[in-house]
């Protein structure tokens, strides 16, 4: 049934054609040729919504095919679940010597995310600090609407709120997780951690992923700041006993804080000399990933040996010969590979001397031992 105001429309239409032939005042040519306008300007609109139309069709398309995936993906092989939450903790440098920060799972680093390539990921991330938070897989290519910057409707985990990131994990490489830019000030407190995606046809003998870090430690209520103060300041030679409990702060809060500070340098959360040794039995290829999550570059040398790099970023690297020092940067992640063929203890760590001793002490820092163990007792 045709509804009665087209039909009126369609009838006025008519009379207003006719009328204006009758009528010769109104028979001129504008009139006809602004009705004609009128009528080409409809039929473009209605061209440009047909146009409109069928790229939104496309787009739908496309959504429903990629979410089919995912769905056909979950429902196969499930998707591989991980919880982060984020709270306060407190982690122990080196034996005796703690720092309050701010950590995923009560730990530097966070734990190790390992999937396959082609693996459908879900990261769950509780939040269980008093400031929001949120999530940036470094080095992975994803959605906006799974890396991009926090929004309210997407990304953002406020005080209290739990929030799911899913993404199809490729290429295989060595990654790593942290708060979004806007909330890099909880990642130099201590939130990061490692994301592996392994491939599938090129799994190396022995492999080991050693995170780099750094906390700007101060201990509060120990501040000398300002001349008002400066009765009360500790001598600089004073011979108190070294605290014992440090916070971390941001680069910025340390470098105006004038009270008792110093920069604690990690490999996967600790100092030496608190950091377990590397234990490889000869013959093997053994893999490296460094993920550099300090504020500077960490130049990396191993003794008794040659490090070949087979990754920088994510891009493979062909033989660019080996190494005696390879110099990660800040937030680089490189993959260092050597043959175990010269049985010893050997010093895996930093070649510079403030990433190496803990106020003057050696072992302090970044530094530990590669050592040659038995097959059998692994
Ligand atoms: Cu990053």
């Amino acid at each position: 049934m045709i509804p009665t105001s087209k039909v009126f429309q369609t009838l006025l239409l008519a009379v207003g054609l006719q009328l204006s032939c009758a009528a010769p005042g109104w028979c001129d040519l504008g009139t006809f040729g602004s009705l004609g306008q009128e009528q080409a300007a409809e039929k473009n609109e209605l061209e440009d919504m047909r146009n409109e139309m069928n790229d939104i069709k496309s787009i739908t398309k496309h959504a429903v095919s990629d979410l089919n995936k995912i769905n056909t993906k979950d429902a196969k092989n499930n998707a591989r679940e991980f919880h982060l939450i984020c709270k306060e903790g407190s982690i122990e440098v080196f034996p005796g010597t703690k720092v309050n920060c701010l950590t995923y799972n009560g730990h530097i680093p966070g734990p190790v995310i390992r999937v396959q390539e082609g693996d459908l990921v879900r990261v769950v991330v509780h939040n269980q600090m008093h400031t929001a938070t949120s999530l940036h897989f470094h080095g992975l290519v994803l959605p906006q609407s799974v890396d991009g910057l926090p929004r309210r409707d997407g990304g953002l985990v406020r005080p209290n709120d739990t929030y799911s990131y899913q993404f199809v994990a490729q290429p295989a490489g060595t990654y790593w997780y942290h708060p979004q830019i806007v909330h890099s000030d909880e990642k130099v407190q201590g939130m990061y951690g490692a994301l592996i995606v392994d491939s599938k046809d090129s799994v190396p003998d022995e492999d080991f992923v050693l995170i780099l870090g750094e906390l700007d430690a101060i201990v509060p209520g120990n501040s000398a700041s300002g001349t008002a103060h400066a009765a009360h300041a500790p001598a600089p030679d004073s011979e108190a006993a070294p605290a014992s409990t440090w916070t971390a702060v941001t680069p910025t809060k340390f470098a105006n804080f004038t009270g008792n500070k110093r920069i604690f340098y990690l490999v996967n959360g600790q100092s030496a000399p608190a950091i377990p040794p590397i234990e490889v039995v000869q013959g093997k290829k053994v893999r490296l990933r460094f993920i550099n999550a300090s504020q500077r570059a960490v130049p990396i040398h191993l003794s008794g040996h040659k490090l070949e790099i087979v990754n920088i970023n994510g891009e493979p690297i062909q033989s660019q010969g080996s190494r005696d020092t390879v110099d990660i940067g800040p937030s680089d992640r490189v993959d260092v590979q050597f043959t175990a063929d010269n049985p010893g203890v050997w010093s895996l760590g930093s070649e510079l001397y403030e990433q190496t001793n803990n106020e003057g002490k050696f072992p302090g820092g970044i530094a530990l031992v590669v050592r040659y163990v038995d097959a059998s007792t692994r």
